[in-house]
């Protein structure tokens, strides 16, 4: 190596800039204990330390930051949901976001581009008027537009279909937006970190010791520490942690692929969905298409991609973009989705004292991923459920007091 540049490697006067502490050892004690190192584990975090005080936190985490649904969906934020409770969530997850770069000084590449949630048929038509009724009545922006406003705003599309699947309108959203998922991971981590919360990667949690029916602390692959507060945000590993607790959720966990083409100038401002089609496609700033499908059909908790996903998006994609036959995969992977028989998360405060969750994200976890720190970290500071959160408690699955969003999913399920 030049010597000029091994000057700097050796030299402490010119540290390597570090996002955020790595302490080697955990401490005996903490007040909160964060399972999950993702966006929303990490927004709880920073809003722990930063809205109420609280820094005698960590996170732990048995991979790497991001590494796990941060990082392994299409970074789609929107509020245009079916339920009241959905979309005043939803809204303020919006608002967040929206002034989440200037907040945590991290350029987030946070960007509004309108979204259209493309209707085949009649009846789905109905779905999007009812969606557009619930929004414009909280306040949201959202309303349905015919064919020659889909062809104004992206002259790119077949609204035929390939005659496959004839567009009759869409649900139009204007503040849909796209955002830098893996930013938005460090950028909480750096808020929490700047605050003195430790973040510790490849740090697993073995267990979580309930004396009472309370926490008392968590078992890690480097040891023991007593805690009277822990919350899990794990997403697809939620049942994992939940049985340590032994609590029952009735979460099932769906694979959910994704990929992304080669770069390509900028042509597609919008962010484009199609439920009846299997597609949701956004170009990124980097002008790669981000594009999705359907849920994998089985149950599996597994990072596999598959051919049959790359095979039925092209061919969908293509069904709506005939421009882009020439255009060529780049890379795809896959994520976990933590699916609840109401397609709306589970929030709160369990039946064990202490034990705290969040889950159940089914295919909208990104877009949720300010407000639910938000709202957890008020939960977990008050122990009182936050009013956003309210409607998304465990125990609604015994009443059967269900929040139905799958009418609001871009995602075939
Ligand atoms: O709900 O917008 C959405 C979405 C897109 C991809 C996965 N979920």
């Amino acid at each position: 190596m030049p010597f000029r540049l091994l000057r700097f490697a050796l030299n402490r006067r010119y540290p390597e800039p570090r996002m955020f502490a790595a302490p080697e050892r955990l401490k005996d004690e903490y007040d909160v204990v964060i399972i999950g190192g993702g966006g929303h584990g990490l927004a709880a975090a920073h809003y722990l330390a930063n809205e109420h005080g609280i820094t005698n936190v960590c996170v732990l985490e048995k991979g790497y930051i991001g590494g796990g649904g941060t990082g392994r969906n299409t970074a789609i934020v929107r509020s245009n949901y079916l339920t009241p409770e959905g979309v005043a969530f939803y809204d303020r997850s919006v608002e967040l976001f929206s002034d989440l770069s200037r907040a945590l000084k991290f350029n987030l590449f946070y960007t509004e581009r309108g979204h259209f949630t493309l209707a085949h048929s009649q009846s789905s038509l109905r779905t999007m008027r009812w969606r557009a009724e619930v929004n414009r009545h909280l306040g949201v922006d959202s309303e349905v537009v015919d064919p020659a406003f889909i062809r104004n705003a992206c002259p790119e599309i077949d609204l035929e279909c390939g005659h496959q699947s004839r567009i009759h309108g869409a649900l139009y959203h204007p503040p849909g937006a796209i955002a830098r998922h893996d930013a938005v991971a460090w950028a909480f981590a750096r808020g929490a970190g700047r605050r003195g919360v430790e973040i510790h990667q490849q740090t697993p949690v073995t267990g979580i010791q309930i004396e009472d029916g309370r926490v008392a602390g968590v078992h890690t692959t480097k040891g023991f520490v007593r805690t009277r507060k822990v919350l899990s945000a794990v997403a697809g590993w939620t049942t994992h942690i939940t049985k340590m607790v032994g609590l029952r959720t009735p979460l099932v966990v769906h694979p959910l692929q994704a990929c992304v083409t080669e770069p390509l100038k900028p042509w597609l401002d919008h962010i484009i969905v199609s439920a009846s089609l299997h597609l949701y496609v956004s170009q990124s700033t980097r002008g790669e298409l981000v594009m999705g499908a359907s849920l994998d059909p089985a149950e599996l908790i597994s990072h596999r991609s598959t051919l049959d996903f790359a095979e039925g998006l092209a061919g969908h994609l293509l069904d709506l973009f005939p421009c882009l036959g020439e255009v060529k995969i780049m890379r795809q992977w896959a994520g976990l989705s933590d699916i609840t028989p109401d397609f709306s998360p589970i929030m709160g405060r369990t039946p064990i004292e202490g034990f705290y969750i969040d889950a159940g994200w089914g295919t909208w976890g990104f877009k949720a991923t300010p407000v639910s720190g938000w709202t957890m970290a008020h939960t977990i500071a008050r122990h009182e459920d936050h009013e956003l959160i309210r409607p998304f408690s465990l125990s609604r699955f015994g009443r059967y007091d269900l929040v139905g969003e799958k009418g609001a999913a871009s995602v075939g399920h």
